[in-house]
């Protein structure tokens, strides 16, 4: 079997997506998620201008090696536009290994180690009320784990939280958004937020939180430290992880789990946190982490050192990497939790799938393969939009992490 064609789709079925079609002499195909948010193009020109030449004539079945030749093979190595094509040219290929051998893709991965997916939602509201509503609401449709983020008295702007009260995406058509940012603020309210929750709803579902880098190591560990009676599932991102040792700093002062790694795109990012166990969970996606070889190695290795994983799955990621995702967690002995906040309607119409929800679980379905297709008539109406993620900047102007 030979590939014969590889063609990128850029669609904007309410949102950017970037997708790569393999196609063989056989007429069998797989699909790849591509979509790096608000840089789509450069993924969709990395791949249609340097990859897919590389790919016509390449044996389909040979996945690894086709990882290599485009990982050692560029010399310039990572970064997140490179493993982003690589990922999606790697989920295209054990999709098509998934179709030839009439098997879903987690059967190849060595078979379901569960039942379901436990996947946790965003309860996001302007203000405490409006959290603990939507908070209730996901209680309501049968979730286990639920994020809550809200909104901070007398500050304008929050990460995570929708301005209409609807669904929440942080790209932005046309210019790019400025969002102020008060660490003293955030700090004096987020413990009540966490109190209100448990005051009101008990301890019987996994309480998650993100707080989205804007905190320096030792702001972190207050924060971790004084969150200790809510007993979270997590804390997510609570500084930038450049510079892994920092978390040395937070590990010394808490026992508040850490998540980490939405913006990692290899192993190498989070050697030195998983080794130290310097955090409890791992969030590299296989979109953005070299796909489902590279993220089965992250996961391996964590798994030496009791991190679970626990993807991101935002709905910047298609639904391709969530059909993708889903196998994978279905098959990771250390899976943790999968991250899942619902597709634009239009989104989900386009990427026809075999995964299901059902009451806080999901499960990727039997299709052979990952189980996600594209249709490509339908994805022609919806043309590409730029957007961009905003940027946070101190109430003095100083620009800070988003
Ligand atoms: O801001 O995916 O945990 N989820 C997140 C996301 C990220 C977006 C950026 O593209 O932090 O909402
Ligand atoms: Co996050």
């Amino acid at each position: 079997m030979k590939i014969v064609r590889a063609d990128v789709i850029v669609t904007c079925p309410g949102r950017n997506f970037v997708t790569l079609k393999i196609v063989t002499d056989e007429g069998v195909y797989g699909i790849g998620d591509a979509t790096l948010n608000g840089r789509e193009l450069a993924v969709a020109s990395y791949l249609r201008d340097h990859v897919c030449p590389m790919l016509i004539g390449r044996d389909p079945g040979r996945i690894e090696d086709t990882w290599q030749l485009l990982y050692r093979g560029a010399y310039w190595r990572r970064g997140p536009v490179t493993m982003t094509a690589i990922a999606a040219v790697d989920m295209a290929l054990w999709d098509i290994l998934g179709k030839v051998a009439g098997l879903p893709l987690y059967r190849l991965l060595g078979g379901a180690s569960r039942d379901a997916v436990m996947v946790y939602g965003h309860a996001t509201g302007r203000d405490l009320g409006e959290a603990l509503e939507r908070y209730a609401e996901h209680i309501e449709a049968g979730y286990q784990a639920i994020r809550v983020q809200c909104g901070i008295p007398n500050m304008r702007s929050v990460y995570g939280v929708a301005k209409s009260g609807g669904s929440y995406e942080p790209a932005t058509k046309g210019a790019v958004e400025e969002q102020r940012w008060s660490t003293e603020k955030y700090l004096d309210f987020v413990p009540t937020l966490f109190a209100a929750v448990r005051e009101k709803f008990g301890f019987d579902t996994h309480l998650l939180h993100d707080v989205h880098h804007r905190l320096t190591p030792i702001e972190a560990a207050r924060l971790g430290k004084a969150v200790e009676p809510y007993r979270l599932f997590w804390l997510e991102d609570p500084t930038p992880a450049e510079n892994q040792a920092g978390f040395r700093l937070i590990r010394e002062h808490t026992v508040t789990p850490i998540a980490v790694g939405e913006v990692f795109n290899s192993i190498w990012d989070c050697k030195q946190l998983i080794e130290e166990q310097l955090i409890d969970y791992i969030r590299a996606t296989l979109t953005h982490a070299g796909g489902i070889t590279h993220l089965k190695r992250v996961a391996e290795f964590a798994s030496l050192y009791q991190v679970r994983t626990g993807c991101h799955g935002a709905s910047d990621l298609s639904p391709v990497c969530m059909g993708a995702a889903l196998h994978f967690d279905l098959w990771a002995p250390n899976f943790g939790v999968q991250e899942y906040m619902g597709f634009p309607e239009p989104a989900l119409e386009v990427f026809p799938h075999a995964w299901r929800f059902e009451r806080g679980t999901m499960h990727p379905g039997e299709a052979p393969g990952h189980g996600v297709d594209i249709d490509e008539a339908l994805a022609a109406c919806y043309p590409y939009e730029s957007a961009y993620l905003p940027v946070a900047r101190l109430e003095d102007g100083t620009l800070w992490n988003w």
